[in-house]
């Protein structure tokens, strides 16, 4: 990855409505795509931070077209935030700052986008939950955000990767990789090629359910890694979610299906040992109390039927994203040792057959939570 010198940083950050002065900034190392700097300011005698963020052109084709989405994301979160008489709206929802002529976005010499946010203090964020309460507060976040964001005004949002929870286009572009095999790589993961096709039968569940008008599109995250939620120092509370630029219409069961993915297991995303790699139950139960009580206004029983299998799904659409990006010799996402695709597939996949195994039990904790929660709403 590129570290741009401080002479860069320095030009972009002028670009800014920033009234300080550079003092120094930091690679952020979280997140396989964008690359982001927290760059800490002198301004009047005060040290205040901001992030600059370089968007992956390779990944987001159409850059305009993700920060328009992103204006007009932050701009309603902003607005209603501050409507309900939030406190620290700007901890609870990314501010953009605009360049010196208005502009959500800087475009440098070398063609690339650069945009700023306000930085979000005294939080930090983990790549896996620790306790139960953590996975609660992952649930309650993501569902309040699209809860926040169900009365969005304006035409549709952008799609700014085109069919990206879209697990039959996954597959088919794993098929097309192994038999192109660009890198030699495909006899490397001979058992996981195996496996992953073997699941074919049931991998259009959810866009089959669409298709017929059982469940709807909704503007959904789309990257709702436990990671990308800021948790607050000193509470515990989640404040703000972060990682906007797939924001865009979806199924609510892809934010919820990467939240079990990444809430429920006590490892991380790449961990090699694949016996430590489960889904836990009290980790789910809180997830999903969190997430039902936050979205229950608008949650229908149709939607609510398969946010168990979302679980599954979504891993599994992960799991065959590494592996794909692994044949072709690690193109998309950023690796940091040898094999780490094909670790992280190993990975998803362990947790994928956990998951299936509990499923069941799964759907009934979700049934329960919900019918309580719905009684409750109908009570209020
Ligand atoms: C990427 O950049 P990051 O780490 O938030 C990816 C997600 C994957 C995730 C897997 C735009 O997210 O879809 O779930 O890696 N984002 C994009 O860790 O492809
Ligand atoms: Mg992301």
């Amino acid at each position: 990855m590129a570290v741009y010198p401080k002479e860069h940083l320095i030009r972009v950050s002028q670009q800014f409505r920033i009234y300080g002065q550079l003092l120094h900034a930091e690679l952020c190392k979280i997140g396989h795509i964008n690359e982001t700097y927290t760059a800490t300011y002198d301004q009047g005698g005060v040290v205040l931070r901001y992030i600059h963020q370089k968007i992956n052109k390779n990944v987001f084709r159409d850059p305009v077209a993700v920060m328009n989405n992103l204006i007009r994301v932050t701009t309603h979160l902003q607005r209603k935030l501050r409507g309900n008489g939030a406190y620290q709206a700007t901890r609870r929802a990314l501010t953009i700052v605009p360049t010196h002529d208005g502009k959500p976005f800087y475009v440098d010499e070398g063609g690339d986008y650069w945009r700023t946010f306000v930085c979000v203090e005294r939080v930090h964020s983990l790549e896996s939950a620790e306790t139960p309460a953590q996975a609660y507060e992952a649930g309650r976040a993501f569902g309040e955000f699209q809860a926040l964001l169900a009365d969005l005004p304006g035409e549709r949002l952008h799609e700014t990767i085109p069919h990206f929870h879209n697990t039959r286009k996954r597959f088919q572009q794993l098929v097309r990789a192994v038999e192109e095999d660009p890198a030699s790589r495909a006899i490397l993961a001979k058992k996981e090629i195996e496996f992953a096709l073997a699941q074919e039968p049931w991998i259009d569940t959810l866009l089959e359910a669409h298709a017929r008008g059982e469940i709807p599109e909704r503007i959904t995250h789309n990257d709702t890694k436990f990671n990308n939620v800021l948790l607050d120092w000193e509470t515990g509370q989640a404040m703000c979610v972060v990682d906007l630029d797939t924001v865009m219409p979806g199924l609510i069961h892809y934010d919820f299906g990467d939240m079990i993915r990444t809430t429920t297991s006590p490892t991380m995303e790449d961990e090699r040992d694949l016996s430590r790699v489960r889904m836990r139950m009290p980790m789910f139960e809180s997830l999903a109390r969190g997430y039902i009580e936050a979205t229950r206004a608008f949650l229908t029983p149709a939607e609510k039927k398969y946010l168990a299998f979302a679980g599954r799904l979504v891993t599994y659409t992960i799991g065959i994203r590494f592996l794909t990006d692994f044949i072709q010799g690690d193109v998309y996402f950023r690796v940091h040792r040898p094999n780490h695709n094909l670790d992280r597939c190993r990975t998803q996949f362990a947790l994928m057959r956990s998951i299936q195994e509990q499923e069941e039990a799964m759907q009934k904790v979700v049934d329960e939570i919900y019918s309580g929660a719905a009684s409750r709403a109908v009570a209020s």
